[in-house]
């Protein structure tokens, strides 16, 4: 496939100001008109160039005037216009199958509804268009279609008018006002109930409020509307971003390809980021909810209002937006958890991705298939530069540099560089060698090396960083790299003050004095860059911190490393001593003045995942003997404060505070290690607790404790699970995620199992991605030294590349790691990738990834 490089971006040769679309609908044959007006964008005689994907033009006329066969040509799918004057009328005509669009871009079928998706490329999929988002233009929007079958009518912008047709039919007419690339297009037709409600903006405006869902799902829908307002409401408040037009509607799809989408005024959701009750969602699933909401919301200014030129610049609009959806969760609920949350997030996909086959810059420079790049390192690494500038701006001046921001290119197609220039001239900063975050990937290596002169009372804190190599980067410039910094006195449990160091050059010393004593090094709190961090801080200097660090992300990040440096010792093979482990983990849980979030946050181990990462070769099998002894251990030493917090932490009623949520968060971690510890009636106290819990929060983690182990109970509870949730799709993929996430010998055999259940399908994105996404990030599983969990990830792929290559290409980076693994294991995910890779037909999206991930 074509190689597209930002190199060669061109501004378009022709604009459509305004475009007219007229849908005839219907879920077996769907015609689509659109009328465009065109104007020539400068002095040039190329042709008119119309995109499309798999469409016949069934006509075409230019000012009125059908063309000839001859006056028009295809060039790969796209329709070619030679055009004499400056500006005319083009006219097409095409005919679609929705029903048959397994493929979940452009106008598909799903659930008995007809919906579109159109980012990154999907609008070519049901009209000929330049589909590029530096192209924007004004939509007015007619659709008709069966009144008995589709009564509800949606599409961007404005309600204009309805109307009966004849034969059963009606129609109905939106405007857009705001000029938008094609990319946020959308419409909706389908029999949909409303939870309507409104919201009052800042200057006074009342803007209608509905979130669509199928009738039986709006009890489950009110979640999702207070999360709207409260995001309607914070953008005011932080960033004096109103909303725009006089209403804004939300619908939730069963298939969808992603979590959700900003179309202007019209959002599409994935429903598993709408509905939420507690009989089937868990905490994290609010809580996905209530981010992903804010996450759309929020893109009407980044990414409607100011979008984005070309897709390279695709994190301007969605690591801002990501960094504007995490802070609206913390402020709703606490900071210190959804800090660590997110860094926890970011190690676990953003490192990974960075550190193999496929790492590339915030804003890279080429690509295949731009669908592959809707990576975590486009959001959430994005999210962290973004962060990183806000910090070193301060609040006001990063708020001035916003407001620049938004009102120098509303209205446009703007880059990466804009804003950083904006932030640049608002905040007052010079951000010159910051740049290089947006070119270079990889994730930066810092060393800190602490040390105490007793003479001179005073201490060198010496700083060094490596970028490492990532493809097509070999040699790396230094990054400007803000760490916030402390130094603690062990005596008093002090620091004096928190100070922000610029980490600039290579290697960098910085000299504090008034230490007649070592102090104890607090760096990177709050986690203040996306960098790995390595210390000469002994264990005992980590377990002050995991005492005494004011920071919450420092202390929980002491506490990890504490855990780490303890299993990673073991894994090698020696005797490392967990006595500092279990003594901070009960320090932990017996400090009363901590949230209990918090404390099951800190008090659990690092991922197999996250230890994987830790180690040059990964060794899957030792990292879960290790960690799974250690857990042992902590649930017997510690088993009666575990007995004691699991009783206590019993909520009589439920509530979505989060004070309830940390309380049942803490709940579920002193099950767990309960469990873990072998105690014999540790199954039995799950079972208790999956079979009382009047919430899924509780019910899944009993489950998934269950799972992990072979007792009776096991089968038993997933056997009840199954028969009480079948019919409910998104609670059914708990069910499938559960087993396909558990420590369980008999893993691989399970997920094959899995796959042929009468209730798996590769035609639904979510059933998919809780089944094999989640197995293949089971490190222990997946890695089996059989290879056996290769082969049944790559025969996914190869399916489902048929029906659905965007969802398959998203399976394929977890084969892409060989390099971390032994030669044996290297070898089996190579020949997976080139079984996968020998395909014929193979999508542009599969080829893409798979033939990177063996470079
Ligand atoms: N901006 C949206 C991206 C998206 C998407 C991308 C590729 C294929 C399907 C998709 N559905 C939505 C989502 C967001 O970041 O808000
Ligand atoms: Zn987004």
């Amino acid at each position: 496939p074509a190689v597209i490089r930002r190199a060669d971006y061109r501004a378009p040769d022709w604009l459509i100001p305004d475009i007219a679309l007229d849908f005839d609908l219907d879920p077996a044959l769907t015609r689509v008109e659109a009328t465009l007006s065109v104007t020539r964008n400068g002095d040039h005689d190329r042709p008119l160039r119309l995109d499309g994907d798999g469409l016949v033009p069934l006509a075409v006329k230019v000012d009125g005037r059908t063309l000839e066969e001859a006056e028009w040509h295809l060039e790969a799918g796209a329709l070619i216009i030679p055009l004499s004057g400056d500006s005319h009328r083009i006219e097409t005509l095409v005919e679609l199958a929705p029903q048959s669009n397994s493929k979940l871009m452009g106008l598909y079928a799903s659930g008995g509804l007809l919906c579109t998706q159109c980012e990154a490329e999907g609008f070519r999929r049901i009209t000929f268009f330049p589909d590029r988002p530096d192209v924007l233009s004004r939509y007015s929007v007619r659709m008709s279609a069966d009144k008995a079958r589709f009564p509800i009518l949606l599409a961007n912008g404005d309600p204009i008018e309805q109307a009966d047709l004849p034969d059963g039919r009606h129609s109905a007419l939106w405007n857009d006002p705001f000029p938008k690339p094609c990319y946020l297009f959308a419409l909706v037709a389908g029999d949909l109930a409303c939870n309507a409600d409104s919201f009052v903006t800042m200057s006074g405006r009342e803007v209608q409020l509905g979130i669509w869902v199928k009738e039986a799902d709006l009890p489950r829908t009110a979640h999702a509307m207070k999360a709207l307002k409260d995001s309607m409401a914070w953008d005011e408040r932080v960033y004096g971003r109103e909303y725009d037009l006089d209403v804004f509607n939300i619908v939730a799809v069963a298939d969808f390809n992603f979590g959700a989408m900003e179309n202007k005024g019209l959002n599409i959701f994935n429903s598993r980021y709408i509905l939420a009750d507690p009989e089937t969602a868990t905490d994290i699933d609010y809580d996905g909810v209530e981010g992903v909401v804010a996450h759309e919301y929020f893109h009407n200014w980044s990414g409607n209002r100011v979008t984005c030129r070309d897709w390279f610049q695709l994190s301007l609009k969605e690591g801002f937006t990501v960094f504007r959806d995490q802070n609206f969760s913390a402020d709703m609920g606490s900071h210190a958890v959804k800090r660590i949350e997110d860094v926890r997030i970011l190690r676990a996909a953003q490192f990974q991705e960075d550190s193999g086959p496929l790492a590339h810059p915030i804003r890279p420079e080429s690509y295949m298939e731009i669908s592959n790049f809707y990576t975590a390192t486009i959001y959430n690494k994005g999210a962290e530069v973004i962060r990183m500038m806000a910090l070193m701006l301060g609040a006001e001046r990063f708020r001035a540099g916003s407001d620049l921001y938004f009102d120098r290119h509303d209205g446009e197609a703007a880059t990466c560089e804009d804003f950083v220039a904006a932030m640049e001239e608002g905040g007052q900063i010079d951000l010159g060698q910051f740049r290089r975050w947006y070119e270079q990937a990889g994730t930066p290596h810092v060393r800190a090396l602490l040390s105490h002169d007793p003479v001179a009372q005073s201490v060198e804190l010496t700083l060094e960083q490596t970028v490492p190599a990532t493809p097509g980067q070999p040699d790396k410039q230094p990054m400007a790299i803000p760490l916030r910094t402390a130094l603690f006195d062990p005596a008093t449990g002090q620091h004096h003050g928190d100070e922000l160091l610029m980490l600039t050059e290579p290697k960098q010393s910085f000299t504090f004095t008034g230490f007649a004593a070592a102090p104890v090094l607090s760096i990177n709190r709050g986690f203040s860059a996306p960098v790995i961090v390595e210390t000469n801080r002994s264990q005992a200097d980590l377990a002050f911190l995991s005492a005494h660090d004011d920071d919450p992300f420092a202390r929980y990040e002491a506490m990890q490393q504490l855990m780490v440096n303890v299993l990673i010792g073991r894994i090698a093979g020696q005797d490392t001593d967990d006595g500092a482990v279990i003594d901070a983990i009960r320090n932990t849980l017996t400090d009363p003045a901590l949230d209990p979030a918090f404390v099951a946050e800190t008090i659990r181990l690092p991922s197999e995942a996250y230890l994987g990462d830790q180690m040059k070769i990964v060794d899957p099998d030792a990292i879960h003997a290790a960690r799974d002894a250690l857990q042992t251990k902590i649930g017997a030493e510690l088993m009666p404060l575990w007995r004691d917090i699991h009783a206590k932490t019993k909520a009589n009623a439920f509530s979505i505070s989060s004070a309830a949520k940390g309380a049942r968060k803490l709940r579920n971690a002193a099950l767990h290690y309960l469990v873990a510890s072998g105690a014999q009636d540790g199954p039995a106290i799950a079972f208790g607790q999956f079979s009382e819990a009047d919430n899924m929060t509780e019910r899944q983690a009993a489950l998934g404790t269950l799972a992990n182990g072979s007792s009776p109970e096991r089968e038993a509870a997933l056997d009840i699970f199954y028969n009480r949730y079948s019919a409910d799709a998104l609670t059914l993929d708990k069910w499938f995620q559960t087993q396909a996430f558990a420590l369980h010998p008999d893993a691989v055999e399970q997920v094959q199992a899995l796959g042929q259940h009468k209730d798996f399908t590769l035609a639904n994105p979510n059933r998919v991605r809780s089944l094999y996404g989640a197995f293949a990030g089971n490190q222990w599983a997946f890695h089996h030294g059989s290879g056996k969990g290769y082969a049944l990830v790559a025969d996914c792929i190869i399916a489902l590349d048929k029906l659905n290559p965007q969802t398959a290409a998203r399976l394929v980076p977890p084969l892409g790691r060989w390099k971390r693994f032994d030669e044996g294991r290297a070898a089996l995910m190579r020949a997976q990738l080139q079984r996968i890779l020998a395909q014929p037909g193979l999508s542009k999206d599969v080829t893409e990834q798979a033939s990177k991930s063996l470079e």
